[in-house]
């Protein structure tokens, strides 16, 4: 059976590619999901890329990845990330992967963006690598459970 690995991306990501082009890049939304779905071509995983400007259907979708066919969820939660305490305690319900993932990097901007809520619940972080994050945060998600298949 595939597996699934869950993109998440919040608020104002939808915009991508049109405003911002300095710190966010030139490619659109639609260009992060090719990427995606080219990375696991010919793999046993496969995509499942969402967004939302909506801080309760992120939550929402969150919660979805309690079914045992997801091996990992990735989020981008856009300014979410510095404010939402719901979207950490849903985050902190599922024992599957969780990379948080950040085009920018959010440490080299406004005071305001180097604290992030959801990061507690995260394995690992990847932020400031653009497109990259997204193929990296896939080959994470693929590592960690080859790593939990040789455990068994
Ligand atoms: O760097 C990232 O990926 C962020 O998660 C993006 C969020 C920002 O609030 C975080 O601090 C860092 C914002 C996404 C908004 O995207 C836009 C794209 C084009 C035009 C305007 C906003």
């Amino acid at each position: 059976m595939n597996k699934i690995i869950m993109i998440l991306n919040g608020p104002n990501l939808n915009l991508l590619g049109q405003r911002e082009t300095e710190v966010y890049g030139h490619k659109t939304l639609d260009d992060l999901k090719d990427i995606c779905m080219k990375t696991v071509e010919s793999s046993i995983f496969q995509i499942d890329f969402r967004q939302s400007n909506y801080e309760g259907e992120l939550v929402q979708w969150v919660q979805e990845c309690n079914n045992s066919n997801v091996a990992g969820l990735i989020i981008n939660a856009g300014a979410y990330t510095h404010t939402s305490i719901a979207l950490l305690d849903a985050l902190k319900t599922q024992k599957t992967h969780i990379i948080e993932l950040h085009l920018s990097n959010i440490y080299r901007r406004e005071d305001y963006r180097s604290h992030s809520f959801i990061s507690e619940a995260a394995n690992g972080i990847i932020c400031g690598l653009g497109s990259i994050g997204y193929q990296l945060a896939i080959e994470a998600i693929i590592k960690l459970n080859q790593e939990k298949t040789k455990d068994k």
